[in-house]
């Protein structure tokens, strides 16, 4: 039995409009963890600036992101939402995890050196350093259990070798382990331009991503419009091998279906792609219009999305400033 309650803790960042892979790969299961147990649900502020970011745009997407948190079905009630910068016991324990990660750690997070390219010189420090900031994130609130999408695991891995690292060096059973959930039909959503490329915020292309705000237009044109091969589709789930786009919209169909790869085989299989791509529009509009429309609503009322975050800063700063402050205390830290 482990010494550590459990508690959940995600986040997202605000670097543009939420996607299906966000939703389908995190948002879910932050949602259906709500119901059984305690979680802080935080936007990610600090780790978007990673990469540079139009203060103004910023700004907007803090309160963009927390309201597609809300229209989704985060309840900022029951979770605690808030925005990563208003509680400053992240960037603390992240210092603290900066001097307890190695080097060598860090030069094997492949997330760095997808994002930096090839001019890993011009990359700011921060985003070298995210995976830390991940960890002290997750770390500041002795969460145990953090629902992200695939892309993830390594981050998470880190964290976990982090927690280990502090506890030996400092001869502590401080930290817990945190899991990863790495749960659903669709823990990867691929781009709709390529099924080798995970769906992106930052893709160029629009065309590659369903945003939830999509209008039905727009999702109907993305969805014809994706990359498929000449195939029908077949049958089994073996069929899909060697198929990466055909896999992509099977997974998302039965992930916003709520149902299985292979009953969604059993219904379009031998049928060429235009039939499951019908119906898979039809099947987002109906998923994403009335979250579409929430988001809409909040939006119109800013000073009602500050006071969730605000709100939300109160009670995470209650739980992570004890936890920080013995951390400090650990490390040797004078603390008053
Ligand atoms: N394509 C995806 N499939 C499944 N899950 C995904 N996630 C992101 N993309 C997919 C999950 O969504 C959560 C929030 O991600 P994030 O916004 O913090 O950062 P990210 O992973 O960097 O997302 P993007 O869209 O790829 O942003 P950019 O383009 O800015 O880098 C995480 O749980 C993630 O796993």
């Amino acid at each position: 039995m482990s010494i550590f309650s459990p508690r959940v803790f995600s986040g997202m960042q605000p670097t543009g409009n939420l996607h299906l892979g966000n939703y389908l790969g995190a948002m879910l299961n932050w949602v259906k963890m709500q119901e059984s147990n305690e979680c802080i649900y935080c936007v990610v502020d600090m780790h978007a600036i990673t990469l540079w970011q139009e203060p103004k745009a910023l700004h907007q997407a803090i309160r963009d992101v927390t309201a597609a948190y809300v229209a989704c079905g985060v309840d900022p009630k029951r979770s605690i939402i808030f925005n990563q910068s208003q509680v400053a016991e992240h960037a603390e324990l992240a210092w603290i995890f900066n001097c307890v990660a190695r080097l060598g750690w860090l030069n094997r997070m492949t997330q760095f050196k997808d994002k930096a390219g090839k001019d890993k010189e011009a990359a700011s420090v921060g985003l070298y350093v995210y995976p830390n900031l991940m960890a002290a994130d997750i770390l500041a609130y002795k969460a145990t259990h953090v629902p992200v999408g695939e892309d993830q695991k390594q981050h998470l891995e880190l964290a976990r070798d982090i927690a280990q690292k502090f506890n030996v060096d400092f001869e502590v059973e401080f930290f817990p382990q945190p899991e990863p959930m790495i749960t659903g039909p669709a823990t990867r959503v691929m781009s709709l331009r390529d099924g080798t490329k995970k769906m992106s915020k930052s893709d160029p292309s629009d065309l590659s991503r369903i945003n939830i705000t999509d209008g039905a237009d727009d999702i109907a044109k993305k969805i014809r419009k994706a990359k498929t091969d000449m195939d029908a589709l077949p049958s089994e789930i073996a069929g899909l091998k060697g198929r990466p786009e055909a896999e992509n919209l099977v997974g998302i169909y039965a992930a916003l279906g709520g149902t299985t790869a292979q009953a969604v085989l059993s219904q379009f299989g031998g049928g060429q792609f235009s039939g499951l791509k019908n119906a898979l529009a039809d099947l987002a509009v109906a998923k994403l219009a009335p979250i579409a429309d929430e988001i809409a609503k909040l939006k119109a009322d800013p000073a009602h999305i500050d006071a969730i975050l605000a709100d939300g800063a109160q009670r995470a700063r209650a739980i992570a400033a004890p936890i920080v402050k013995e951390a400090r205390k650990i490390v040797g830290f004078v603390v008053s």
